[in-house]
């Protein structure tokens, strides 16, 4: 049955003449590797494509060719858009309704929450990132990867599976992985690219946010905040803070972690983390957000331990349910 889809994108791809790519907003390495891959390989096959995005790519990233060509304004819609590493329509944010304009949609994804909202799905799930997916396109278009491409997929799989440690990590996951450093792919480049460029302000905000760290519902749920006060202090930015939903969750005996990050005055932004057989991205779209089993986020605002007694509540409700001792 996929394979009948990935001819289906293949064809309309071939057809095609304009594309508009595009992924949800707080984008991460998934979302960005998958949307540079999709440009390079539009524009090898002459086709006019341009990635378009509410918000520029994060620092972290800009290391990917072609990450400087993102489009952040005002642009027209195109024959056909392509929509990558999202669930939902909403997810893409200003975008959303740009994309709507555009007569063809194709979404290519890999999240078990997935709407099915395009013309062609290339959902699969079991797929431990979108650049997986994108990967296998890339081969059924007949096309070898460049080693741009390579490396904008080669960051999307190692950004979404943790560095290939999360539960989603497949025989399939290596086997892209592979093939992508056969085409040349600088894996120790990408890595410290992506894990170990901190800036030394990063890591005082780091520091500041590791003593929040609240350990709450007997043990299995924490809490790590970051205010806007903090980012005063040490002149960091929300850019900065890439990683830092990992350490909540790290605790031993910990099931969800959480961070927050306030984004304005009583506006929050709220990564939950889970370890495998604890899902909680029912939680977050209980919130209106979305995500996978162990990683999910959403925003929220209100008085900020009001906004913290809810969430707890929730991940507590969410904790108790009887699917959530089955592995996800
Ligand atoms: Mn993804």
């Amino acid at each position: 049955m996929m394979e009948k889809t990935y001819q289906a994108i293949v064809d309309v791809i071939r057809n095609g003449k304009s594309f508009l790519i595009a992924s949800h907003i707080d984008p991460d390495g998934d979302a960005v590797g998958c949307q540079l891959a999709m440009l390079s390989v539009l524009k090898r096959l002459g086709k006019s494509a341009k990635v378009v995005s509410e918000e520029s790519i994060p620092e972290t990233f800009t290391f990917l060719e072609g990450s400087r060509d993102v489009i952040t304004g005002e642009t027209p819609a195109a024959e056909v858009a392509v929509i990558v590493d999202v669930a939902a329509l909403d997810r893409l944010g200003c975008v959303e309704k740009l994309a709507r304009e555009c007569p063809v949609v194709v979404n290519i994804d890999h999240h078990a929450s997935n709407t099915y909202f395009g013309h062609h799905n290339l959902v699969e799930t079991g797929a431990g990132a979108c650049g997986e997916t994108i990967h296998r396109l890339i081969r059924a278009l007949g096309l070898d990867p460049t080693r741009d491409e390579a490396e904008a997929l080669y960051v999307a799989i190692l950004s979404d599976t943790g560095c290939f440690r999360f539960p989603t990590t497949t025989g399939d996951t290596l086997r892209a992985a592979a093939d992508l450093l056969d085409t040349g792919v600088r894996a120790y480049h990408a890595a410290s690219e992506i894990f170990w460029k901190k800036s030394s302000r990063g890591l005082k905000l780091l520091s500041d946010a590791l003593s929040t760290i609240e350990v709450t519902n007997g043990g299995r749920v924490a809490t790590m905040e970051i205010t806007k006060h903090m980012y005063d202090e040490t002149g960091a930015t929300s850019r900065e803070t890439e990683g830092f939903t990992n350490y909540p969750r790290s605790i031993c005996d910990v099931l969800v972690g959480v961070l927050i990050r306030e984004t304005g005055e009583g506006f929050f932004r709220v990564s939950l983390r889970s370890r495998e057989g604890y899902p909680i991205s029912d939680v977050a779209r209980f919130f209106g957000g979305g995500g996978h089993p162990t990683a999910a986020g959403f925003r929220i605002r209100g008085d900020r331990d009001e906004v913290k007694a809810r969430i707890r509540d929730a991940i507590g409700t969410a904790l108790l349910k009887p699917d959530s001792t089955s592995a996800s």
